[in-house]
């Protein structure tokens, strides 16, 4: 594949934020540093959740070689990085008494950020449920919203003066839908009533949570939502239908009540009989003011209505190039979601793609794994989307890449690479690949 050259930070608008993203349980190496037990952890001790049984116990073992991480952020000339921070981590048993090991463990990285010059950009909640809640029916039972709230006050309170952006939670699509109605994500239920409550309770958490930031002080809030174009298989009407519940599943269940307070029909049509008592009283804490609204963004869906249980639909192939998740490449997708999102929900508020990006290198013969002239290409042609969006008018403000390192892909393991950075998880060795010096050569604008 020939090589394609991703477009300078100087087209792009002054101020526009690059980063890069990863997530705690995906690279941090949670047997280390006193961690309480998470439902990931349970899930994938369990036969046949996750390929060859892997876990997070030691990733990337970033707890330790955080140093040398942001050392390679700020290489490649990121102005931001996009991090989590574990639940479990700093309250091993979801509440109560934080572990000082923990706490200690995101002040060396936040501090370690802000003295390399890059703005800390945290989510709260990237989906590893500390155990004690999982254990009392985890995003099910409303008091799991109420115990995030607590621990978004622990993290304002520890933390917020440092911070330069915070959202609560990261797709909350992956952790009611993914997890509770398709059984892909811990908790691996497959149950209607589980996921409508997880839904509701997904959005109070955010809610409650935002208020907690808030009364610390802590600004520049935002909300994380990942979206697929959804397309239907062909042009019969139940298709089409079938593309628009998908489209109102994925990409409006979560957009609806944040910005107009309201579940959109096509979804009530199958959630609405399961949904938590006195849920239309609770659009008030979970429509809390947003400072800036984050798109996580990889891929569309074909869509064919199939008979039986709402919601009556199932994925067919596409034509398009797919990576190495069997998603299709359609980077149109992007800019008209970021135009759609605009017109439709956010208006003027700030807009970020908060990841992007793809698993590539298990097909490309490359003993080394450095070379990803499919990733530069991928890049190339999402900057190219997000430059679209920017010239259509949309308030964007930065784009982050998904993912700095490769990493634990959940329920996939350890063999879908979606780094800039090789990591060979047998020594933890890290080597940047093609695509990471593609990008340092866009972003750095020091010649070096
Ligand atoms: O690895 C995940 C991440 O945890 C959430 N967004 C999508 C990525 C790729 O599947």
């Amino acid at each position: 594949m020939a090589q394609t050259a991703l477009p300078p930070r100087s087209a792009f608008p002054e101020g526009f934020q690059f980063g890069t993203a990863t997530s705690a349980y995906q690279i941090e190496g949670h047997g280390f540093g006193g961690a309480g037990p998470t439902h990931w952890d349970s899930f994938a001790a369990t036969p046949g959740n996750v390929e060859n049984a892997e876990n997070g116990a030691v990733a990337c073992d970033h707890y330790h070689r955080w140093a040398a991480d942001l050392d390679l952020i700020a290489g490649a000339g990121f102005d931001a990085y996009r991090f989590s921070t574990s639940w479990a981590r700093i309250l091993p048993d979801g509440w109560g008494t934080p572990n000082p090991d923990g706490l200690a463990f995101y002040d060396r990285l936040i501090d370690g950020m802000l003295e390399r010059g890059i703005r800390p950009a945290a989510t709260l909640y990237h989906w590893e449920l500390p155990q004690a809640l999982a254990d009392i029916g985890g995003w099910r039972n409303r008091e799991t919203p109420r115990r995030f709230a607590d621990f978004a006050e622990l993290i304002g309170r520890n933390y917020g003066d440092r911070l330069w952006s915070t959202a609560p939670i990261n797709e909350p699509m992956c952790v009611a839908w993914l997890s509770h109605f398709d059984g892909m994500l811990a908790p691996g239920m497959r149950d209607i009533r589980a996921t409508a409550r997880a839904v509701h309770h997904v959005l109070l958490g955010h809610g409650l949570a935002i208020a907690a930031l808030r009364g610390q002080g802590v600004g520049n809030l935002g909300a994380v939502v990942n979206l697929e174009w959804a397309h239907p298989a062909s042009e019969n009407p139940e298709d089409v239908q079938a593309a628009a519940r998908y489209d109102a599943i994925y990409n409006r269940m979560f957009l609806g009540p944040l910005f107009e307070g309201a579940y959109p029909d096509l979804v009530l049509e199958g959630l609405g009989l399961h949904l938590p008592e006195r849920w239309e009283d609770e659009f008030g804490t979970i429509r809390a003011p947003l400072d800036w609204l984050g798109l996580n963004y990889y891929t569309c869906k074909r869509l064919a209505s199939v008979p039986g249980p709402w919601p009556h639909y199932a994925e067919r192939p596409g034509p398009l190039p797919v990576t190495d998740m069997e998603w299709e490449i359609y980077p149109d997708g992007l800019r008209d979601f970021l135009i759609r999102t605009t017109q439709e929900y956010s208006g003027d508020l700030p807009l970020y793609v908060t990841e992007n990006g793809l698993a590539a290198g298990q097909r490309t013969g490359d003993p080394s794994g450095t070379e990803d002239p499919s990733r530069i290409a991928y890049l190339a042609s999402h900057l190219e989307a997000v430059q679209a969006a920017l010239a259509a008018g949309v308030p964007l403000k930065g784009y982050f890449v998904w993912s700095l390192l490769d990493n634990y892909e959940w329920a996939l393991g350890y063999a879908k690479r979606f780094g800039l950075v090789h990591v060979d998880f047998d020594t933890l060795d890290r080597t940047p690949k093609a695509s990471y010096h593609a990008l340092r050569q866009a972003l750095r604008q020091d010649g070096t």
